[in-house]
């Protein structure tokens, strides 16, 4: 199966997993209900909820086994999202071709919007039932998404300068790697992966969320922002880079088989994606 059709059926899966999981839009307090629901489905290339379906198989589960992982980590992404067009972030009125959720619903809404998809995050993984792999995931999802990883990638992001590329990779391992490298642990964890097939899997994942970065700064052809890879090295430099990170990525792969095929085929998406 390739990439796309992959993604269209996490995206499928997840989507009405979370549709069933959140209060419906008209539950009060319901323009918080509504605001939640507004980035959140339909939502976007759901990347991460196919890395963890994709991880679970590469660890012999059926994917489905991977659901409150694949939830949570969509969940986390979304509210990452909701803050980050916030005025005082990034100051968006646009994403996912809909009005940002501060423009459809005002700021003060946005911020606790994006606080109670965070709390959903963790309630859905708590909630799945399988104990010990469960709170290992929550555990390693509540890491990447506090003060050391997203949060503090995006706190050291807001005033940023450097020309070093070795600073600049820190910033995206922590901002953008983290994430992407707990939806594959997370899903690992919950498709029963053994200690050493986990700890190669977070290293796939830490290297497609890198090379996922540079992709992502690729494919803006306007003037490249200061602090990227893509001003630092070049277009074709960003993309040697891109594209040693997935041979990195590929190669924690390898022996494993047909199994992984998911997680290869998500990978060279990650990083040659059009969109
Ligand atoms: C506000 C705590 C907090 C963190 C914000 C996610 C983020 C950190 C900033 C977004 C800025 C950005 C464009 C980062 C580049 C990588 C990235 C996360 C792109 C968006 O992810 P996609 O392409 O989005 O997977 P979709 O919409 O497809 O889910």
């Amino acid at each position: 199966m390739d990439a796309e059709a992959y993604l269209a059926e996490a995206a499928s899966r997840v989507d009405r997993f979370l549709d069933e999981a959140l209060p419906r839009a008209d539950e009060p307090p319901a323009r918080l209900h509504a605001a939640m629901r507004h980035l959140l489905l339909p939502g976007g290339k759901r990347l991460r909820s196919a890395l963890a379906f994709a991880a679970a198989e590469a660890a012999g589960a059926p994917p489905e086994r991977a659901l409150p992982a694949a939830a949570a980590v969509e969940l986390i992404h979304t509210y990452s999202l909701v803050h980050d067009d916030l005025p005082c972030m990034d100051d968006d009125s646009e994403r996912r071709g809909r009005p940002t959720v501060h423009v459809a619903f005002g700021e003060a809404t946005a911020v606790l919007a994006g606080d109670a998809l965070q709390a959903a995050a963790f309630a859905v993984l708590a909630g799945a039932g399988d104990g010990g792999a469960a709170l290992a995931a929550l555990r390693e999802l509540a890491v990447a998404a506090g003060s050391h990883q997203l949060v503090g990638g995006q706190h050291d992001d807001l005033d940023f300068a450097s020309a070093d590329p070795d600073a600049v990779e820190d910033v995206h391992r922590r901002k953008t790697a983290a994430l992407i490298a707990a939806s594959v642990a997370a899903g690992a964890r919950l498709g029963g992966a053994p200690p050493d097939l986990l700890a190669r899997l977070r290293r796939f994942g830490e290297a497609v969320g890198l090379a996922f970065q540079i992709a992502d700064d690729l494919l803006d052809d306007g003037a490249p922002e200061p602090c990227s890879m893509v001003a630092l090295l070049g277009r074709a430099g960003a993309r040697a880079r891109a594209e040693a990170l997935l041979e990195q990525a590929l190669a924690e792969l390898e022996d494993l088989g047909e199994r992984a095929e998911p997680l290869r085929e998500l990978a060279r998406f990650a990083v040659r994606r059009e969109r």
